[in-house]
């Protein structure tokens, strides 16, 4: 039991501090990946169909590690395609028109460099242009 002799020539105590610092560590890395803006913005009113969209975050994203979805009442829209244009955005086509009404913009994402998951949601609304197409 050689093994178990050497393990504890390092105390409990300081294991267990080192165990916390691991974990500060990879939650502060976990929030790292911060969103800066998008398209449509938060809170906004858009005029007309939706036809993509776009966010901006602090890093680069994993377009394949992410998803993005427009929810308006119970009707889930996909947003396909996704792909970065070259500023740390993810970028997607919607997969429906989009009639006016209140939308949630569900979204989650990887920094590249990373594997932690982080995901958010703000809400948008698409106003009538008046005219009836
Ligand atoms: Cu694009």
């Amino acid at each position: 039991m050689e093994l178990v002799s050497s393990k504890n020539s390092v105390s409990t105590p300081v294991r267990v501090f080192l165990a916390l610092l691991l974990l500060i560590f990879a939650a502060c890395v976990q929030a790292d990946v911060k969103l800066l803006d998008s398209f449509p913005k938060s809170g906004s009113k858009v005029s007309g169909m939706v036809t993509d969209v776009r966010l901006w975050f602090d890093v680069e994203p994993d377009p394949a590690a992410s998803k993005i979805e427009l929810i308006k009442d119970d009707t889930r829209i996909a947003v396909l395609g996704l792909h970065s244009m070259g500023e740390n955005d993810l970028m997607g086509f919607v997969q429906q028109p989009t009639p006016p009404g209140r939308y949630r913009f569900v979204w989650r994402t990887t920094a590249a460099a990373s594997d932690a998951v982080v995901a958010g949601e703000f809400n948008f609304t698409v106003v009538s242009t008046g005219s009836k197409p």
